[in-house]
Order: C-alpha cells, then structure tokens, then sequence
C-alpha cells in the first residue's frame, strides 16, 4: 500500500452560501518562505467555502506530492490526487503539454523535494513540489467544481500565466492571473469554486508570450503544489 499524501481538510467550512462562479486569487512577491499574506488569505478564503460533508467527507482533496518521489522528466505524473475521486479507483494525471516540440527532456514535468531556481514546495512539514517549463494539463476522469492551487515561480520571464478551463459542455474559457511581471521569488494562490451545478472536466496551465521557437515551451519554469480538487455542489 503506498503511503497516500493527504491534509486534513479545512476546519473553517463551510463559509456564507456562494451562488456565482467566484475566482480566488492572491500574490506575494519577494519571499520563498511559507504560504503568508495574500496567497495564504486567497487559500483560506476558498477553503471557507467548500462544504466538508460532501465528496464522502473528503473534500477538498488535496494533492501534496509529500511521499510520492516520481521523478522527473516525465510526460504524465499517473498518479492518484489523494482523495479524488473518493472512490479512489481513478488516475488523475498531470500531463505536460508537448504538442508544440521543441522542448528537451528537463522541460518535461519534474519532481523535487527541495527548492530550485525560485520553486519550491508550500505543504506545511512537506518538502516536495512539481514543476514544468511547458503547459500542464489536469483532466481528471470525473468533473469537478472547485479547483485551487499555489504556483510558484511565475511570470519573472515577463510572460503571464493562463488557466484555461474546460467545461463538460466543451467549452473553454481562459482566465489570466493578474499577477506582476518579471518579479522574482513569487507566490500565487489561484482557484475557482463554481456551485451553480456546473461542471468541468479539464484545466491547462500556460503562460501567455512567444514560445521558444515556437513550440509550446517557454523559459518560464513554474511550480506547483497543494492543489485542490473537489466536487462539492452536486
Ligand atoms: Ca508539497
Ligand atoms: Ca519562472
């Protein structure tokens, strides 16, 4: 039995009713430190909102990568996100983009335990994080409604980053993170929670610009980490 990260969820759920598509968003600049300040208050605030008893009392789940050492270079992390779905049957898988080429092996999704190049992991007591210098792709084999993480690292290349989001409608709508350009040392929390009954299906996350020579990669090497997952509004 592999050991399956996993944070307890929010002890501050459920927060006031929402009834709209509502975005979460903060940014800290200038610090690799722990989650603090924006992020963190962006971060608390979406967890107020989700209900706790919902998604078979695991909700959000929460995908740390603490115990989970895959490596790197990698295509598709092929990994459960603990907690999701509650059945616990179905993969959901980062993958990177490689569509575009021209990218090498290091800009493939990587796995580490400590921090690089402004990267780093924000699980409390944790250590490791991911990271890709293409779009990353999370399509999890059952829908969701609420979707949140930190990033790590981006935009110091002056490119702003995009969350694309796919509804099971087939539509896609793509959000651009108001974050600074060309700062270094940055923290971000972004996430969305949707309880209209609306389903999603598909995330991708890209900076916007000029990819290098035109592929989909860019010089602008992100990390994530603690990143929730939930259907919450059935
Ligand atoms: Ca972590
Ligand atoms: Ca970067």
């Amino acid at each position: 039995m592999p050991f399956i990260a996993f944070i307890d969820p929010p002890s501050v759920g459920p927060g006031p009713g929402l009834t709209v598509f509502t975005i979460f968003f903060g940014e800290r600049i200038g610090s690799t430190a722990a989650p603090s300040g924006a992020p963190l208050a962006a971060r608390q605030e979406f967890d107020s909102y989700l209900p706790l008893e919902d998604f078979g009392g695991v909700n959000p789940a929460v995908e740390t990568w603490e115990g989970k050492s895959l490596g790197a270079g990698l295509d598709s992390t092929s990994s459960t996100h603990s907690g999701y779905p509650v059945s616990g049957t179905a993969l959901v898988s980062w993958m990177a983009d490689t569509s575009g080429g021209n990218f090498d092996n290091g800009d493939k999704i990587g796995f580490y335990d400590s921090p690089f190049g402004g990267r780093y992991n924000t699980t409390a007591g944790g250590a490791w994080y991911l990271e890709c210098a293409l779009p990353l792709i999370l399509q999890p084999e059952d829908p969701f409604d609420n979707f949140g993480l930190y990033l790590t690292d981006i935009g110091d290349f002056g490119s702003q980053m995009r969350i694309e989001l796919r509804d099971t409608d087939g539509v896609t709508t793509t959000y651009t993170l108001a974050h600074a350009s060309n700062a270094g040392n940055t923290l971000h929390f972004w996430g969305f929670i949707d309880p209209t009954g609306k389903k999603y299906n598909r995330i991708r996350i890209r900076p916007t610009g000029t990819p290098d020579g035109g592929g989909t990669r860019f010089d602008d090497f992100f990390g994530i980490d603690d990143v929730v997952l939930g259907r919450a509004f059935d």
